[in-house]
């Protein structure tokens, strides 16, 4: 049942109101010249503000999933995901755009435009030189690792790391990732890409036991392990880059959770990447893209080895050996991100468009990747 429809309702006629309305984003864009939606996004509506001195982003949420709004989901989700952001802008700094209002009536964050930056998803459907491919991966482990050691019991005393945990509960969102990436894909629900091969796909996964039961519990550990303070969502739609700078957005998933969710449906979306340049005949892009993988694995690595170099030599020792566990679990969540947005509601947009016979292979080979990642923790 569709939730009872909010007061205001964003859209790009009555977005030029609301910012004439509030002097602190009128005086940052002056005259609006241009508003415009995004269609990205599945969950919230996104609209860019152009004005005369400068431009905003505003993004609202409201109480169903934007895409599906028949689904009803709390609007207080925005706020979540602002509160991560302002987080992890601590320990990563330079990493999230920059927050200039939050209304919490109307459920709506404005945020700078990133002009320059685009999806790291779009970004890796062209060739990445070796230099970018590098910095890149070393960035996006190296962000992993500070948010990991910075908001865990490896950078919190234990009082500290509780009330954390407490605060950084997000029920709701919890139990709508947990539903769309480890339930529903595997309970034969309607599948969003509805091609015969995708059903037949689907059809397999559903009686391979070994795959349910590995699916099963990753599940238990994405529920249970409150390692971390997570983006939650951190697949590559999720992450703006200008070249190698990098921008976090869309964080209303942010939980404390295992890092290796994070870690893995970052890698989970870089074999996609891999796959689909793979399938179209670019061996050179698909390799370039495929080494990205290994390489944010090592960079979280050596960036958790910085900054554990100080502890006392035990708690190093276990810091390490938990972050050489989470590299291998983030294996696992990959395959498992892979085989929903296959086959789930999640969605595969990197597929879109592809020719038949290049659908065909990419699908067929995720698929194989995805079940040897969950089942055996190797691409
Ligand atoms: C209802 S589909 C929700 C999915 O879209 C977001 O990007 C998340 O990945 C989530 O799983
Ligand atoms: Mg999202």
């Amino acid at each position: 049942m569709t939730a009872p429809s909010p007061d205001l309702i964003l859209d790009v006629e009555n977005a030029v109101d609301y910012v004439a309305a509030r002097a602190a984003l009128s005086e940052r864009v002056g005259r609006v010249r241009e508003v415009s939606a995004s269609d990205e996004g599945k969950l919230n509506g996104v609209l860019f503000v152009v004005g005369e001195r400068g431009s905003l982003v505003l993004k609202q949420s409201l109480p169903w999933i934007r895409t599906l709004p028949d689904w009803s989901l709390g609007a207080e989700r925005l706020r979540r995901e602002v509160e991560l952001l302002r987080r992890w802008s601590g320990f990563n700094p330079g990493f999230v755009p920059e927050i200039l209002a939050f209304d919490d009536a109307a459920n709506v964050v404005a945020m700078e435009y990133l002009h320059e930056h685009v999806l790291l998803r779009d970004a890796l459907r062209s060739p990445l030189d070796e230099a970018t491919a590098s910095a890149l991966s070393e960035r996006l482990g190296g962000m992993i690792a500070r948010a990991a050691c910075a908001t865990s019991l490896l950078g919190l005393d234990r009082a500290e790391y509780r009330a954390a945990v407490e605060r950084g509960r997000n029920a709701e969102m919890t139990a709508l990732m947990h539903d769309v990436v480890f339930a529903m894909p595997f309970l034969g629900e309607p599948l969003q890409m509805s091609t015969a091969l995708a059903a037949e796909q689907s059809a397999r996964i559903r009686q391979d036991e070994a795959a349910l039961a590995a699916i099963e519990e990753l599940a238990w550990t994405f529920e249970t392990r409150c390692e971390a303070l997570l983006h939650g969502d951190l697949h590559t739609g999720s992450i703006m880059v200008d070249g190698a700078d990098v921008r976090i957005i869309d964080a209303e998933f942010g939980r404390y959770g295992p890092v290796a969710w994070d870690l893995g449906e970052l890698l989970g979306h870089l074999v996609i990447a891999e796959e689909v340049h793979a399938a179209v005949g670019d061996r050179a892009a698909s390799a370039e893209v495929g080494s990205m993988v290994e390489r944010v694995v090592q960079a979280f690595l050596a960036e958790m080895q910085g900054l554990t170099a100080t502890l006392p030599h035990a708690r190093r020792a276990f810091a390490m050996n938990w972050a050489a566990e989470t590299a291998g679990s983030a294996i696992r969540f990959g395959g498992v991100e892979i085989l929903r947005r296959i086959i789930g509601v999640g969605d595969c947009e990197q597929l879109r468009g592809l020719p038949d016979a290049a659908f065909a292979a990419a699908l067929t080979t995720l698929v194989e990747r995805g079940r040897a990642a969950v089942v055996e923790g190797e691409w």
